[in-house]
């Protein structure tokens, strides 16, 4: 009987035949989730949304790694099987998506690309003079892998920026507020804010009619983290009333955001379908395989999820 280990995957975006080329140097056997036939076999598994209970019927599992660097859906209720290390999806590539959005849209907001891209339809001719990024103050809700890597290059870019942690960062060129009691001193500042936090209990519905009210007036947002950190009423009410600018949401209460809904026509906010940044196997391969070494040689594992802490 092989004793080789079997790692079984679930994705939406990806091939199968991708992640099983990725991880061909990893020495094991990689299984498509709908054709697993001996579920005794099956030691780690690499899913998106798996469906509740679905996990559980793998007695012998040891690593669940989440295809997305978020682990929210490994929360829903009955999805997690007790005791099996949960390890996030962290990539060079994964974050080089998140920082091309963020920086794009930053830019788009800062350079006033909303409001000439209404100018030419109606052939107006009407500069707006330019605020040098030194006096625009970005502010990013999440200074972990991608609110870091966003925070870094926009201070590149010479733009003021703020930042948001649960516990005390030091960045170069950020300033760094942290805990519930700093959290209205950085939407005070922030003209451009940047939601890129974990949904974890703490942070759900986090921009709401309260907190957005708590920005300058006219501030813009960007929000790539999860659809439950918005509360999209309380965003159009934001554009109505003025108090927002503007909104690039790449994330959703409801994924896909169905057909009929009205953000899908503001003319104020730009939506993408999540896709800020991608997982992609040929890079992200190595992070599976590196833990899976690490689990063989009895070594430590390297990003594991704080399921108490919800990140
Ligand atoms: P990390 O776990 O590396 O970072 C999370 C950050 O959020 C940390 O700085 C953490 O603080 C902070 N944070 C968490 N809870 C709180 C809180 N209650 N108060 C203040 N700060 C808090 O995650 P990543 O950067 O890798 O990813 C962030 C999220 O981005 C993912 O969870 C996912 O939802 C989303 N994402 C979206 C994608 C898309 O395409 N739209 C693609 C990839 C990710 P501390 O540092 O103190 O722990
Ligand atoms: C992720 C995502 O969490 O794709 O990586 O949203």
């Amino acid at each position: 009987m092989s004793m080789r280990e079997t790692l079984v995957v679930k994705t939406d975006n990806e091939k199968f035949e991708d992640w099983q080329n990725a991880l061909a140097g990893c020495d094991l056997d990689i299984i498509n989730w709908d054709c697993v036939t001996n579920r005794n076999a099956v030691d780690f598994a690499l899913v998106w949304k798996p469906p509740p209970g679905a996990l559980a019927g793998f007695p012998n599992l040891k690593i669940i790694f989440s295809v997305g660097a978020g682990i929210d859906h490994l929360r829903e209720d009955g999805v997690l099987p007790p005791g099996i290390p949960v390890i996030r999806m962290v990539d060079e590539l994964l974050t080089a998506g998140m920082v091309e959005y963020v920086l794009f849209h930053v830019l788009r907001f800062h350079r006033f690309m909303p409001q000439y891209e209404q100018h030419q339809p109606a052939h107006f001719w009407q500069p707006i003079r330019q605020v040098p990024a030194r006096n625009r103050t970005v502010g990013i809700l999440g200074l972990g892998e991608m609110g870091q890597a966003a925070a870094r290059a926009l201070a590149s870019l010479g733009f003021d920026v703020i930042g948001w942690s649960r516990s005390e960062k030091t960045i170069e060129g950020v300033t760094g507020y942290f805990g519930p009691s700093q959290l209205d001193s950085l939407l005070s500042r922030s003209e451009i804010l940047v939601c890129l936090l974990p949904l974890t209990d703490q942070t759900y519905q986090i921009l709401n009619a309260e907190n957005l009210a708590k920005l300058p007036r006219g501030a813009n947002i960007v929000s790539a983290g999860r659809g439950g950190h918005q509360v999209e009423s309380d965003i159009m009410n934001a554009l109505d009333n003025g108090q927002l600018a503007g909104a690039a949401l790449d994330v959703f209460e409801t994924e896909p955001l169905p057909g009929h809904h009205p953000l899908w026509d503001r003319k104020n906010i730009y939506i993408t379908p999540h896709i800020a940044s991608m997982t992609v196997p040929a890079s992200s391969a190595a992070h599976v395989c590196n833990n899976i070494v690490r689990y063989r040689n009895g070594e430590a594992l390297t990003h594991v999820v704080d399921m108490e802490r919800g990140y």
